[in-house]
């Protein structure tokens, strides 16, 4: 399996994700300056010459959300997802696509100090964290005791507004947050 990499871009939630699952994979360093993600030979991976992608054998992945679920799969053992069929499934795949359609355009608004539309298809920034205040509820993550990759792409997105200094304010996010950056392979900031 090959993670196509670079440490200050998204592919290090699926590095995460990968280092959660004990997976061994070759990491395949891509150089932004040099445009290594535009390449015909990248744009074949991904068309849309961005990071992350994984190469599996003859499978290729693209969308951190799509690469989380695919390596939870590919893992069962480390039960990192809730099975097909449980009562658990339906809430962990509208957590995982909720990460990067709503929660991260959102954040972006926040950030850029950009007012919401929300014909574009997300809420303002203060929805999203009553909703994942609420999906939180008492922890410690979002399934309970149970961290899954739920918590990879929902607590990356935290985990990315702390590398811009800045905190959610809501006291439960904010030590989710610090229970996340305390696991052992956690994503690096920046590095
Ligand atoms: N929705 C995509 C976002 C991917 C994305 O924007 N990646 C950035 C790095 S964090 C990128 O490759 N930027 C380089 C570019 O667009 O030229 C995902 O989650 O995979």
């Amino acid at each position: 399996m090959k993670l196509y990499y670079n440490p200050k871009s998204r592919a290090a939630i699926s590095k995460w994700m990968l280092d959660e699952c004990g997976a061994k994979y070759e990491i395949v360093p891509i150089n932004f300056e040099k445009r290594e993600h535009k390449t015909p030979e990248f744009l074949k991976i991904n068309p849309a010459g961005k990071l992350p992608a994984l190469v599996d054998g003859d499978a290729r992945v693209f969308e951190g959300a799509a690469i989380c679920m695919y390596i939870a799969e590919k893992y069962p053992e480390a039960n990192l997802a809730p099975k097909p069929g449980s009562p658990e499934r339906g809430r962990y795949l509208s957590l995982m696509v909720y990460s990067t359609s709503q929660l991260e355009p959102a954040m972006g608004d926040k950030l850029m100090k950009v007012e919401t539309q929300p014909q574009r298809g997300w809420t303002d920034f203060e929805t999203v964290l009553n909703v994942v205040e609420g999906e939180l509820g008492k922890g410690p993550y979002l399934f309970g005791d149970w961290f899954t990759a739920a918590d990879v792409m929902i607590g990356s997105m935290f985990i990315w507004m702390r590398m811009w200094g800045t905190k959610t304010g809501r006291p439960t996010i904010d030590a989710y947050v610090d229970r996340l950056l305390a696991r052992p392979h956690c994503m690096k900031m920046g590095g």
